[in-house]
């Protein structure tokens, strides 16, 4: 069954970024659990920056689940990639990813690469570059098969990145290196920007999608944009996707009601 998620991020350093809740962890399970939502996905500072034991409580306590955990703190506050040229700081990245790999794991949660899989520089050398990315790739993946769960990498978009920005070129990076235990994050609003027809490419690459993020095209929430909703939907049930539509999208108006409408319209397209 495909369940609902909604992004809470604990962190103070992403504001702008395309959050739904923001900051104070009780209170937004709180609004998660009575809107209806099955799980969060958190965005923390580091595996550390959150106390285990209470977010279990909190997780019991609004019968949620936990859907995801990201890592883009990881560049925006410690300014780690897996590509970055100097291997101190790819070690750190993978140091850092898997932490989070272990305590996304206790939860049953997947963990999520997006802006830390970084870029090929000006100055550097794209084969070589993407040979850090599937060496950070591989020791992450198996990270996360000995501790249960698998890996999500995420394709984004030419602006945030020039490593893999579509399913087909995420998809083929996995198989190209043998890459096992490593699913691909459909995010709608980067497909928007690069697929040239999301619902086909969602049927061709389905077996590799492990989680949505669910966003309107302009990343406002679903429904505050031209995205055609329906298609993306019969798309996802026609290759049975089981993961979660997690809303990744700004929080406008407001996060209550962009809250609101994300899990109105997954009510709409997905029970
Ligand atoms: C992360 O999931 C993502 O989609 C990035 O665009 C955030 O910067
Ligand atoms: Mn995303």
């Amino acid at each position: 069954m495909i369940r609902s998620a909604v992004t809470i991020a604990l962190v103070p350093q992403l504001k702008s970024g395309p959050w739904i809740f923001w900051e104070d962890l009780e209170q937004n399970m709180q609004k998660a659990a009575s809107l209806g939502f099955d799980g969060v996905e958190l965005f923390t500072a580091s595996a550390d920056a959150i106390d285990k034991v209470h977010l279990g409580a909190l997780l019991e306590k609004y019968q949620l689940q936990l859907a995801a955990v990201g890592t883009g703190a990881g560049k925006v506050i410690h300014g780690l990639t897996l590509t970055d040229p100097d291997p101190d700081i790819r070690k750190k990245a993978i140091s850092f990813i898997s932490d989070m790999i272990s305590f996304g794991a206790k939860f049953g949660s997947p963990t999520i690469i997006g802006s830390m899989q970084g870029n090929v520089l000006p100055s550097g050398n794209r084969e070589e570059t993407m040979s850090w990315l599937g060496q950070g790739l591989e020791i992450l993946g198996k990270k996360a098969e000995s501790e249960g769960i698998f890996l999500i990498y995420e394709p984004l978009n030419r602006y945030e990145t020039n490593l893999l920005n579509t399913l087909e070129a995420g998809s083929a990076f996995l198989d190209k290196n043998g890459l096992k235990n490593i699913k691909l994050l459909a995010d709608l609003f980067h497909m928007n920007i690069e697929e040239a027809d999301l619902p086909e490419s969602i049927r061709t690459f389905g077996k590799y999608i492990g989680h949505v993020h669910f966003a309107d095209s302009n990343r406002k929430p679903m429904g505050l944009g031209h995205t055609d909703m329906q298609q993306i939907a019969d798309a996802l049930k026609e290759i049975g996707y089981a993961g979660y539509v997690s809303a990744e999208a700004f929080p406008f108006p407001n996060p209550d009601s962009a809250a609101e409408r994300t899990i109105q319209a997954f009510r709409k397209y997905f029970r």
